[in-house]
């Protein structure tokens, strides 16, 4: 409620929000959550709680009147429709010259993410984060992490014998035919769900398609971890439908934060005061860079460094589609879940996921989203004559990491004798180099923040989430910002509170 007070205060309720408010709990403290998007909690007007992939509808994207989908365009033709104004569960944020999606709602990136649970490879640790110990890293808080998210990998009889991974062994085959690793990816989604649903004893939710949506059965998003466990302590009040607009330092100690609540149309309903002891940033590496830089620039937090809105990077985000020979079908059952990966980070930059493209019939397709190690970063800056956060990304930074993709997928072609798909995201188009799926960076620690993610210039200020990281996890990065979340969160409750 309005003019409370609070001990602390979490911005945003994905995986850096999801872990400091059950440790912080569990150590006896009571936290706040805010959260700009809705609770995903209530079944819609055809009785389930997400939409499905192949049909997207209201509950589909954040405050848009049209869709943007990933894959823009099928055979060429454009698969964008007009839906109504809401405030769904995708948000398709157009930064500059990227496009930035990101989950809205309580469990941030896990409600709409593929659940992909990678750690990196120890040897690539120090050119992720360089000032964290890998050791306690790789003994602990990785480890710990994997629990708390419940990750797992497929069995590999299963994934042998499946019709839904034909996909996955098609990828696999091409890939050791190359010379190239092909190596299973463990994943969230509870394993032994998709098994059922390929029995047919359960309601399907990987085998019907969904993911970018949502999943209404099957995976375990932070709702049905970390969150789960949090609420069960009795000492987290999550509220959805509420946007962080500005903290400040308090004339009695602590911080004033101002919260909107806003509709399903996104108008703001009524603006609250809250005042907390600590606040903790992780509204994502977008959501707390377009903060911190605001805060920075119009006054509220002056103090912060001139590291904030620095080293952002798309992790090297790319994807393409290969055409396959008649005699190499990829399936028309599809599991949404991917499972495996093409390893060249070592010799050529590139982890290549082994995407689906659950369109539900046959298309031949190969599809992947590659990681690269593009070296490219942005910065967020304040735009005072729009009042907005503008980042300075351009599209043409993301050829390196389309060169890194190629050492790859030109090799594949070569030995297959294929040709790259040029219809999935425009007319004779082969790369989607318009947008990433994993935002990192822009309050990078040991920079912006000390090395535990305190933020320079005000005690009681943390960042705990993506924003930390500084551009690239040479993997899919939930587990890491999770695991790192783990590492700081320990710190701050043994020396801060
Ligand atoms: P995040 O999960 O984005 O949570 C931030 C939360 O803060 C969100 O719920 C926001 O709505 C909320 N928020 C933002 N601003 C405000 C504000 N001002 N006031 C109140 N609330 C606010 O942050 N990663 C993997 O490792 N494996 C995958 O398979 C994978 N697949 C992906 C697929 C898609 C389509 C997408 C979009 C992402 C995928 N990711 C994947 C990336 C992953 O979901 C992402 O790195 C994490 O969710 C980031 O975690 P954070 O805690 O940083």
């Amino acid at each position: 409620p309005s003019g409370a007070h609070v001990p602390v205060l979490v911005i945003g309720t994905g995986y850096g929000g999801s872990v400091a408010a059950l440790r912080l709990a569990q150590a006896g403290i009571d936290v706040q959550m805010v959260e700009m998007g809705m609770a995903w909690d209530t079944p819609g007007s055809d009785g389930k709680i997400f939409a499905n992939t192949t049909s997207p509808d209201y509950r589909s994207y954040w405050l848009r009147t049209r869709t943007k989908q990933p894959i823009s365009n099928f055979l060429g033709f454009p698969i964008d429709k007009d839906v109504p104004r809401y405030t769904g569960i995708l948000d398709a944020e157009e930064m500059g010259q990227i496009i930035v999606y990101q989950g809205r709602g309580v469990g941030g990136g896990s409600l709409v993410n593929g659940g992909m649970a990678v750690t990196p490879k120890r040897e690539n640790f120090g050119a992720i984060l360089p000032s964290v110990n890998a050791d306690e890293m790789y003994g602990t808080y990785y480890p710990r992490a994997r629990a708390g998210l419940g990750v797992a990998t497929v069995d590999p009889t299963w994934f042998d014998s499946t019709d839904c991974y034909q996909y996955a062994r098609v990828g696999r085959k091409q890939a050791q035919r190359s010379g190239f690793p092909f190596v299973f990816v463990p994943d969230v989604y509870d394993w032994g769900y998709m098994e059922q649903e390929a029995a047919g004893t359960v309601p399907k939710s990987a085998l019907a398609g969904e993911i970018l949506y949502g999943n209404n059965y099957g995976k375990k998003s932070l709702q049905k971890t970390y969150l789960a466990q949090a609420k069960a302590t009795g000492k987290v009040t999550i509220s959805p439908l509420h946007k962080v607009t500005s903290v400040s330092p308090a004339a009695g100690g602590g911080y004033t934060v101002l919260i909107d609540q806003i509709n399903t149309t996104g108008d703001t309903t009524a603006t609250k005061t809250v005042t907390a002891d600590r606040v903790f940033f992780a509204a994502g590496s977008v959501g707390t860079s377009k903060l911190l830089v605001k805060l920075k620039a119009t006054g509220a937090l002056p103090g912060l460094n001139d590291q904030i809105g620095k080293g952002w990077g798309d992790n090297g985000n790319v994807m393409c589609g290969r055409a396959n020979h008649l005699w190499d079908p990829t399936g028309a059952l599809q599991s949404s879940i991917p499972c495996g990966g093409i390893d060249n980070w070592t010799a050529g930059g590139a982890f290549a996921e082994v995407a689906p493209l659950p369109t539900g019939i046959e298309t031949y397709a190969s599809f992947y989203l590659s990681i690269t190690n593009n070296p490219n970063r942005a910065q967020f800056s304040w735009n005072a004559a729009t009042g907005n956060v503008d980042l300075n990304w351009q599209t043409a930074w993301k050829q390196p990491g389309i060169d890194m993709a190629k050492s790859i997928f030109d090799k594949i072609n070569a030995k297959e004798g294929t040709i790259y798909r040029t219809d999935l995201f425009g007319v004779y188009k082969i790369w989607g180099d318009h947008l990433t799926y994993h935002p990192l960076g822009g309050a990078v620690l040991n920079k912006a923040t000390d090395n535990y993610g305190r933020l320079q210039g005000y005690s009681g200020l943390y960042v705990i989430d993506g924003s930390l990281i500084p551009g690239n996890t040479s993997v899919n990065p939930f587990v890491t910002i999770t695991a790192l979340a783990e590492r700081n969160i320990e710190k701050i409750i043994a020396t801060d509170l």
